[in-house]
């Protein structure tokens, strides 16, 4: 069923010009042979250059006046806010507490007046509050290419950018909330971004004012310069299209990245909310058409986009509501599209995206929703090691005799539009625990569906994949876990979704009409199995015709089936897709080449590998010898089994002669419960002991152990011993 009638490009509503400068700023000084480091303390005056310790300037603003490209500024802690005296940048129309046009600084938080030399954040925060009412930063280039900020150990909170962006020509959107980063480059570290907003402006004719980058926007930086975000933190922050009569304003989420190479690593997107305008029209109106709200945490409007050890959870994408037609709601959790037909990719690696939402707007006709994690629009796509669990979307409802929204991709929604090389690779992830479902009014069973993952139009390679537990609502028949559809329908099929599923699970699928199936491919689409298990869904596929006829189903006598995979602790509230010891489908991998899983442990483990993204490792235990004692910690292998256990049982095995342990005997097993360490005393010196950490379920059924360690107590410590560290 085809998602939306005609995707529209966003661009068309984007401000990307350069900004129309009608301000006062006669000259930027930009010198060469920058270095210096100024200084900032709230106990401090703003006179001088700010280059004493001993006197520190009072704002980081005089301090960045002061600055030349390739200057340090190091602030104490305390909290900065605005200050019109030091403001030098009055083209703003939302002036911002920090900025800068055409130069290279870096500004460092978290210093003390009595310690500038080393920053520690957490001991002295060091925060830029906008009141309500101003933007954080803006960091702009007009005449150069090479502007930069570097800015470390910061929070950047309560600020506000509010519609109109421009006068002339008149914009009424709200952009960059936190931080504005213009035709320039950025490298944050250390950053929070907290309850920050990006308003659009109310209109009285056509559509309301656009808001994206509640926390930042990055926007066009020089070709050739990738921005790193590392160890920042986007919390409840908020981005709210205006209101218009004609439709709503489009509103885009925390973080706002427009044709940019963005690097993000170790950083947590969490509670930010991308809200769309509401409309008393009938909610069509230019380019988008509709109050569409997308990429809760993350958005992107084209660029070259690395995801590493990113936590993505609880965002909010909420369409506008309307008369007429509902506004759409695309990636909850993350946004990514093409802009202008460019080349844009996304590599997501080693991440979490769980509980993210995406909600159409309500009108006569429902509003299209669509990936709740993650949705991509023509672009490249690799997803490796990462994990996609509860998040929900759900189309809009309609009123009276309308039709409902459709709701399809509860945790990722893959499609294109147009041709071209929008391959998506997506290895060792597990799809877990998403749903999609329709809105509320005239249903219909095709409309949406795919509750983990829907591939639309694009070729997709998938291997190792454990998709388990997703649902699709009461109304609705096309795939629990997989929708497979080609772009615009299955009866104009102009762009095939080409799917190859090797190595992977489908298991634990249910929800929706009597007739849904776990895998749905429609005609004029091909999918092709290459080794696998099906397992407790309510129907694993339509190769029989039904819920609807199939496209090309291939390597379907290559699945295999079991009543039950043994996951350590499925669905709610741990979503744990590890393999259980006793699984039935460990070593089922014949012929995967895929080098690891999504703990990164090596595949295989023993001959051969298993199904799906974990390779069931024994329980990783360190086991440390000391006087008459061994030292066992199984902490960080009891994270692969969490909510699994129920207790842990210590085996250990003496030679004759050897004193046994004082907790317990030799060869009988010792309980310690639940804890994840313990010490054996007792024991004799120069006696080897071996020993065996074992995991027992709730049901007293063993779903893990270690393997066993031979260790030898000893009074010899005459060197430090390094902890013996098994898989
Ligand atoms: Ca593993």
């Amino acid at each position: 069923m085809v998602l939306r009638g005609q995707r529209q490009i966003f661009g068309v509503a984007l401000i990307t010009g350069i900004i129309i400068f009608c301000l006062s700023i006669t000259s930027v000084p930009v010198h060469a042979g920058g270095g210096g480091t100024r200084y900032v303390a709230v106990t401090g005056n703003d006179s001088g250059d700010c280059s004493s310790a001993l006197s520190p300037c009072r704002t980081i603003q005089y301090a960045v006046n002061q600055s030349v490209s390739g200057d340090r500024i190091l602030v104490a802690g305390g909290t900065y806010v605005y200050n019109s005296t030091v403001d030098t940048c009055s083209f703003l129309q939302t002036r911002a507490v920090v900025c800068f046009v055409d130069k290279q600084l870096t500004i460092l938080g978290g210093y003390s007046t009595t310690n500038w030399s080393s920053a520690n954040p957490a001991a002295n925060p060091t925060i830029i509050d906008g009141q309500g009412t101003y933007r954080g930063i803006a960091a702009i280039g007009y005449n150069t290419t090479t502007t930069y900020l570097n800015m470390e150990g910061f929070t950047i909170q309560n600020c506000q950018a509010q519609g109109p962006t421009y006068l002339n020509p008149y914009d009424p959107s709200g952009v960059g909330g936190g931080m504005l980063v213009q035709h320039a480059s950025v490298t944050l570290r250390d950053v929070i971004f907290r309850n920050n907003r990006a308003v659009g402006q109310n209109t009285s004719s056509g559509a309301g004012g656009q808001a994206d980058g509640a926390a930042l926007r990055i926007e066009e930086p020089p070709v050739g310069t990738t921005s790193l975000l590392q160890r920042v933190v986007f919390d409840s922050n908020q981005s709210y299209g205006g209101a218009g009569p004609a439709r709503g304003g489009v509103a885009f989420g925390a973080l706002f990245i427009y044709k940019a190479a963005v690097t993000i690593e170790d950083s947590v997107f969490t509670n930010n909310l991308a809200q769309a305008g509401n409309s008393s029209g009938s909610g069509s109106y230019g380019n988008p058409p509709y109050a569409e709200a997308l990429g809760g945490g993350i958005a992107v409007e084209q660029g070259t986009i690395v995801l590493r050890r990113v936590t993505v959870t609880g965002n909010q994408v909420m369409g506008g509501n309307a008369t007429q037609y509902g506004g759409g709601a695309y990636g909850g959790g993350i946004f990514v599209e093409d802009f202008g037909n460019r080349v844009t990719s996304l590599t997501i690696s080693d991440s979490y995206i769980a509980n993210n939402i995406a909600m159409a707007g309500s009108a006569a006709t429902g509003g299209n929703a669509a990936g709740a994690g993650l949705c991509v629009d023509s672009s490249a796509v690799t997803i490796e090691r990462s994990q996609f669990v509860s998040n929900y979307v759900a189309g809009g409802n309609s009123s009276a005799g309308g039709k409902a929204g459709p709701g399809a991709g509860g945790g990722i929604y893959i499609f294109a539009i147009r041709s071209g090389t929008f391959n998506a690779t997506i290895r060792n992830v597990v799809v877990a625990g998403n749903s999609a479902e329709q809105g509320n009014g005239v249903t219909q069973l095709g409309n949406g569906g795919g509750g983990g993952i829907v591939i639309h139009g694009v070729n997709a390679d998938m291997s190792h994949i454990t998709i388990a537990h997703n649902r699709i609502g009461s109304n609705l028949v096309l795939g629990q876990g997989l929708l497979i559809q080609p772009w615009p329908s299955p009866q104009n099929p102009q762009l095939p979704a080409i799917v190859n599923l090797g190595y992977s699970i489908i298991a634990d699928q249910n929800g929706g009409a009597s007739q849904a199936s776990a895998i749905v491919v429609q005609q004029g689409s091909a999918l092709t199995f290459n080794k696998g298990v099906f397992s407790n869904n309510t129907k694993d596929t339509n190769a029989d015709g039904i819920p609807v006829p199939p496209g090309t189903i291939n390597g379907l006598s290559t699945m295999q089936s079991v009543p039950s995979v043994g996951f350590v602790a499925p669905g709610s509230p741990h979503y744990n897709y590890h393999l259980r010891l006793d699984s039935p489908i460990k070593d089922w991998a014949v012929g995967s080449s895929v080098p690891n899983d999504i703990d990164g442990h090596p595949r295989p483990y023993g001959s051969v590998p298993d199904l799906g993204a974990d390779e069931h490792w024994p329980l990783s235990l360190s086991a440390l010898p000391g006087d008459r004692t061994i030292r066992l910690d199984w902490t960080q292998g009891a994270s692969v089994f969490s909510g699994g256990v129920s207790r842990y049982d210590l085996l250990v095995t003496c030679v004759a002669g050897a004193d046994p342990p004082a907790q317990g005997s030799c060869g009988v097993p010792i309980n310690v419960g639940t804890q994840t360490n313990f010490t054996l005393t007792g024991l004799s010196n120069s006696k080897p002991y071996t020993v065996t950490v074992k995991a027992y379920d709730a049901a007293g059924t063993l779903i893990a152990e270690s393997v066993a360690v031979s260790v030898t107590p000893t009074d010899t410590l005459y060197y430090l011993y390094l902890p013996l560290v098994l898989k």
